[in-house]
């Protein structure tokens, strides 16, 4: 019986049918699998870019690919699932680049407050320049593949106590951060009271009380439906957030050129898609959550000017983690993209 249980477990572990499961991802039947999670909702436009990139991908490669998507931090956190994408048990996930830059600290150069002023400048910028280009060849030492840059988009602040209109407003608030140690030393800066934590406890968080506020682009505020648990936004857009389509490099070293190709282009193709639903519905979001009885608060460029003059000595404090020839450079991509 033993003998008989022993063989069994082997077996389960290697697939159904018994074939060596791929390093990048069990096959069933003969198409190899990718596990893509996500942790945002399925409401949101990078779990509908998600979708049409899977559509995609089946299509151009004739079901010889399949993805399996989880939305909702299903699969886990940022960090957890980059994690999983190295030991090639997950072979996709798109986190903002936020907490990549815990693996590859060139990526803190996205966190600088007011980097983009534009989304026309960010598009200019991460589609076209060299430097966006040569961040996504830094992944591969990760044992990750950036496929494509897609849209989170402009953080915004919410929170439970004031409705936010100048510097001074941040003074004690509890506000989460993602696990970044810029964003955190910027709304400390701020006089803010900050607090990283993992996307996915964000909500209970806030309904619980245990923290003021948090930042995130509209769309997330709206569709994760943070109007049922904070009172204010306030439209700082006081960082552009990237996604980033990650890929286990796993996965990719399996894969054929042909299959290569299709996925990179796949992948850029669901990002203009999912980029146009992030900001085609942006003011009537807004809209909606003051229906719902949040307050809404523009931000004078004055107060901008304000908090950046704040935060600028913190980036200064992380130039030669982030690299200064990549601040600059990323500088006059942004320069360039705005003439
Ligand atoms: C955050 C980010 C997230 C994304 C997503 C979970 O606040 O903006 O929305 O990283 O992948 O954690």
């Amino acid at each position: 019986f033993m003998i008989l249980t022993l063989i069994t477990s082997i077996l389960a572990a290697c697939g159904t049918s018994g074939e060596k499961a791929s390093g990048g991802g069990k096959s069933s039947g003969d198409a190899r699998i990718i596990r893509a999670g996500i942790g945002l909702n399925d409401k949101h436009p990078q779990y509908l870019g998600l979708l049409k990139f899977k559509e995609i991908v089946e299509k151009e490669t004739n079901g010889a690919i399949k993805v399996e998507t989880y939305h909702s931090s299903q699969l886990g956190d940022d960090r957890a699932m980059m994690e999983a994408l190295q030991l090639g048990t997950q072979q996709m996930t798109i986190p903002s680049t936020a907490p990549i830059a815990n693996f590859i600290p060139e990526y803190s150069v996205y966190d600088i407050p007011f980097m983009f002023p534009s989304e026309e400048v960010a598009d200019k910028v991460l589609l076209e320049s060299d430097i966006a280009k040569e961040l996504l060849e830094k992944l591969p030492d990760q044992g990750m593949v950036g496929l494509a840059y897609w849209e989170n988009g402009f953080r915004d602040l919410t929170n439970n106590k004031v409705a936010v209109s100048n510097v001074g407003d941040f003074k004690n608030l509890k506000i989460r951060t993602m696990e970044n140690q810029l964003h955190l030393e910027a709304f400390k800066a701020l006089g803010a009271n900050p607090t990283p934590m993992a996307f996915a406890e964000l909500f209970t968080a806030m309904q619980q009380g245990t923290i003021d506020g948090q930042e995130n682009p509209i769309a997330t505020i709206y569709l994760q439906k943070y109007n049922e648990v904070q009172k204010h936004v306030s439209l700082t857009h006081h960082v552009y957030s990237p996604f980033v389509v990650l890929l286990s490099k796993i996965f990719w070293d399996e894969s054929s050129k042909e299959e290569q190709d299709i996925l990179v282009k796949a992948a850029k193709e669901a990002g203009d898609y999912s980029r146009k639903l992030n900001r085609e519905a942006n003011s009537t979001y807004i809209a909606e959550l003051e229906q719902e009885g949040m307050t809404v608060t523009e931000i004078t460029p004055e107060a901008r000017e304000e908090m950046k003059a704040i935060t600028d000595p913190v980036v200064e404090k992380f130039s030669d983690k982030i690299g200064k020839d990549t601040i600059d450079r990323m500088r006059k991509a942004v320069e360039e993209a705005g003439k």
